[in-house]
């Protein structure tokens, strides 16, 4: 048996919301490695292009459109044209999303729920729209972005915590819902990893030194270092692929040991 075949995604249309950058970027290049035709989508014009014009850079001819996956509008829209340009979604990965650092009792409710809205319910609207194409043709990958904070809290990330925990079991319910049609959904878990989204916690300081959280990931991660969005592309085709057809409602923690280290002794 040619076991890399199990691992193709050949002819799939795989959607990666928020792939103009970061995570869901590497993310998109992975399964176009894979064979997979990607589409994805982000919020404005100027991101739009730049994107494009890197996946054409990848050798990727990637379809992008503009969309704001908390409008379930724009997203019922946007699963149509994608039908009607490429073909149903046979790959869903629910990347996009933002985090918003601020102590609880400073944050006010329109901010956490602003975080909730793109990290958990865009997930579930998303989902809901491509889900049916998926039944019909009794197949179906959908990968959730997860995170450390779908295990573990923090200070100032409470909102974004409770999305990404409520984000794990949305991803263990539509897996007990729909496993009967043939459709696998799974989560990543990164751990930390060097994207705009965490640039905050990676300026140098003035003197040049780390930045202090900087140097506390690097303590509490046994390979001691940030990943890079790179680091989630195996996890993704493999998800997104045959190979995973048995595995369902699992968050796979690309994290370079975070989750399994009390931390380096000071
Ligand atoms: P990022 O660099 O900030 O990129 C976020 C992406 O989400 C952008 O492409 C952005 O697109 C898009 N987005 C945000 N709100 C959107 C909306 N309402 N509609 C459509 N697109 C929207 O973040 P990242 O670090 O790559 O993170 C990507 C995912 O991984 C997020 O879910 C994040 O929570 C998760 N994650 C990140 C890390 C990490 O350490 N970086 C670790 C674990 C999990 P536009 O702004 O261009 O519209
Ligand atoms: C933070 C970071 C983390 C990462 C990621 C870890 O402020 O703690 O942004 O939340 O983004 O989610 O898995």
């Amino acid at each position: 048996m040619d076991i890399m075949k199990k691992f193709s995604l050949e002819g799939k249309v795989a959607l990666v919301t928020g792939a103009a950058y970061g995570i869901g970027f590497a993310i998109a290049e992975g399964l176009a490695g894979a064979g997979a035709r990607i589409v994805f989508n982000c919020r404005g014009q100027e991101h739009l292009e730049k994107a494009l014009a890197a996946y054409q850079e990848k050798g990727i001819e990637a379809k992008g459109y503009i969309c704001d996956v908390t409008k379930e509008d724009e997203v019922l829209q946007m699963v149509a044209d994608i039908k009607k340009d490429m073909g149903s979604v046979d790959i869903l990965v629910n990347n996009a999303g933002i985090i918003k650092r601020i102590p609880m009792i400073e944050m006010s409710v329109d901010e956490f729920r602003q975080v909730v809205d793109i990290d958990l319910n865009a997930a579930f609207i998303v989902s809901k729209a491509v889900l049916p194409d998926m039944i019909e043709k009794r197949s179906g990958k959908i990968i959730n972005i997860c995170s450390m904070m779908s295990e573990l809290g923090r200070e100032t990330v409470s909102a974004y915590a409770a999305a990404k925990g409520g984000l794990k079991m949305l991803t263990k319910n539509i897996a007990s819902e729909y496993g009967a049609y043939n459709i696998q959904c799974n989560g990543i878990g990164p751990g930390y990893i060097a994207t705009p989204q965490t640039a905050p916690l990676r300026e140098r300081q003035p003197d040049g030194s780390r930045h202090p959280f900087d140097s506390f990931i690097i303590a509490k991660t046994p390979a001691e270092r940030w990943g890079d969005p790179e680091d989630l592309m195996g996890a993704a085709v493999f998800l997104a692929s045959g190979a995973s057809d048995f595995v369902n409602g699992h968050i796979l923690y690309v994290d370079g040991g975070i989750l399994a280290y009390i931390g380096k002794q000071p």
